[in-house]
């Protein structure tokens, strides 16, 4: 089967990103063939700074590699150097109702969070992001809860392609299969450290979020200053307690221990010694993230190197859908 799957390289990619999307990542490439997109196109939807786009690049590269995604199985580029995704995404555009862009929560937030730059790219997002899928053919999508409604609409996308352009033969005559969204079982939204009623995001302060290159003493710090909730008892309790529950979940997910084995442990202990110990973990899970990062700064030719021989399979791919999407929709 082949997956698709992307992270806009927007700055510190955190805990979220990585519970959410990568960790499932590592285990659909042993049976799967992958494609891993670096997706810039999106980064530019909201705010940001071309000097620092191409070291965000290059940091989102290294923790697709530090977290294991293997270059030799999966394909890993950049959106941006595979330029069928914006023709695709145009084409895409044609077929898909204006209405079903304006219901899309993402946008709704996005442009509640930034006011001055309510842009159409930001508007079409979700039209790109079927098109990264649909080039590739991908027919499952592993996500974070937050992009599953954008999933869902590529599934709609697809099937209007199909309708309108495929072939009168059923299944034989599908140009493309609806995707599937892969969440995870436990971990599809991880929320924020400050606000545990909001998901973790890299857009709010960093004190709201773990980044996956994070120091020792911040990531103490940030445990540390984590809201918790009343009471004294580590619990798991959505309602009740979002903050211990969220830091439980991240316990959890990191130890690959059960919430209630957890909760055991720490029966008659203090908020302080759970926060300790998380931290801990944390410290020690993410050490070779930290190492790799730091190795791969080092390695500049190296990642870019495997980008560009990510981008040259990737196009290979792509040249072939969009050979046959030209000729069914009367282009070619
Ligand atoms: N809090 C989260 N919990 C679980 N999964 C998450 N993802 C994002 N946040 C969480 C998943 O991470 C992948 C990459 O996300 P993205 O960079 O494409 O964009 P995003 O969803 O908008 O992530 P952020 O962190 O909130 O970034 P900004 O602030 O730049 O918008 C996706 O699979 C997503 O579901």
């Amino acid at each position: 089967m082949r997956i698709f799957s992307g992270i806009r390289p927007t700055g510190n990619i955190h805990l979220g990103n990585y519970l959410g999307a990568i960790k499932q990542w590592i285990a659909l490439q042993e049976t799967n063939e992958c494609v891993f997109c670096i997706v810039d196109l999106h980064a530019i939807t909201t705010p940001y700074n071309p000097k620092e786009l191409q070291k965000n690049i290059l940091d989102a590269a290294a923790i697709y590699l530090a977290a294991g995604v293997n270059p030799e199985k999966s394909i890993i580029f950049t959106q941006s150097s595979v330029k069928e995704h914006a023709e695709l995404g145009w084409l895409l555009g044609t077929i898909t109702p204006m209405g079903e862009l304006g219901r899309m929560t993402q946008f709704k937030e996005k442009s509640k969070q930034h006011k001055d730059y309510i842009n159409a790219g930001l508007f079409n997002y979700p039209v790109l992001m079927t098109a990264d899928i649909l080039l590739y053919k991908g027919k499952a999508v592993p996500v974070g809860k937050d992009q599953e409604q954008h999933v869902e609409l590529a599934r709609t996308i697809a099937k209007k392609f199909n309708q309108k352009f495929g072939s009168p033969r059923g299944e034989a005559g599908k140009v493309f299969d609806e995707p599937e969204t892969i969440l995870p079982k436990a971990g599809a939204k991880i929320m924020s450290l400050q606000d545990p009623k909001k998901k973790m995001s890299k857009s709010d302060d960093p004190k709201n979020y773990i980044s996956l290159f994070d120091s020792p003493e911040d990531i103490t710090k940030k445990i540390m200053a984590a809201t918790t909730d009343s009471g004294k008892e580590i619990i798991y309790n959505v309602t009740k307690k979002p903050g211990i529950s969220n830091l439980l979940t991240i316990y959890s997910l990191i130890t690959d221990r059960s919430v209630e084995d957890i909760q055991r442990e720490f029966v008659k202990k203090s908020y302080s010694d759970f926060k300790k110990s998380l931290a801990n973990v944390l410290i020690n899970y993410l050490e070779p993230f930290r190492r790799k990062q730091k190795e791969l700064q080092t390695r500049d030719i190296y990642v870019k190197e495997i980008l560009n021989k990510g981008a040259s399979r990737a196009k290979i791919i792509a040249e072939t859908t969009m050979k046959e999407v030209r000729e069914k929709m009367g282009l070619a």
